[in-house]
């Protein structure tokens, strides 16, 4: 089975669907066969980046050291899937750049500040609303929303199976499974 390596970056506010597309994108890809892994806040800030906060420096840090740990993952040949807010546009470039721009994917899970507030899932908005939470992307940090996105997603008017079916159908002849 063939199948080329690639990094496929999700971008978005807290709580705007990131990462249940990515993981719905990585069970149909594992049903085709295809090897992938899957880096988020879970798996990297509580662990390889647990020393970095959320100010603009630390977020710049955060965003680096995974856009290397996804180029090592590229180099054993993996089709790798980034969930994280990566707020700054200079940034997520220089992933794109770490990785290089013909193996680099990136989704724009576009769901505005009021939908997530609206939701709430982890109740992060209403303790950044109540000063709790300091430098919250979207409350009072900012968010750098893609100009030039691979794949844009509105969460309002697309379901999740919709989202994966235009997110497979973009990389499937990148990966070319
Ligand atoms: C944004 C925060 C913050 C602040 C904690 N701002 O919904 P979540 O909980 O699971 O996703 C958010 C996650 C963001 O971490 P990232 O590593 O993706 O951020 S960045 O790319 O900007 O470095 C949220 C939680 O961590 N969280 N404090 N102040 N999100």
């Amino acid at each position: 089975k063939n199948q080329k390596p690639l990094l496929l970056w999700f971008t978005g506010l807290s709580g705007s669907g990131k990462s249940t597309i990515a993981n719905a994108v990585e069970k149909a890809l594992f049903e085709k066969g295809v090897h992938t892994y899957s880096l988020d806040g879970d798996n990297v800030r509580l662990g390889l980046n647990s020393n970095l906060s959320f100010s603009a420096e630390d977020r710049t840090e955060n965003i680096r050291r995974i856009g290397e740990v996804a180029n090592l993952m590229i180099d054993a040949g993996l089709v790798v899937i980034a969930s994280f807010v990566s707020p700054y546009e200079k940034d997520r470039a220089a992933v794109k750049n770490i990785v290089g721009a013909s193996k680099f994917v990136e989704v724009f899970v576009n769901t505005s500040v009021e939908e997530c507030e609206k939701r709430d899932v982890k109740g992060l908005y209403k303790k950044a609303r109540a000063g709790e939470i300091k430098n919250f992307t979207g409350i009072n940090a900012p968010y750098e929303a893609p100009t030039n996105a691979d794949i844009e997603i509105d969460t309002i008017n697309t379901t999740v199976v919709e989202a994966v079916s235009i997110i497979i159908k973009n990389i499937e002849n990148k990966i070319a499974y």
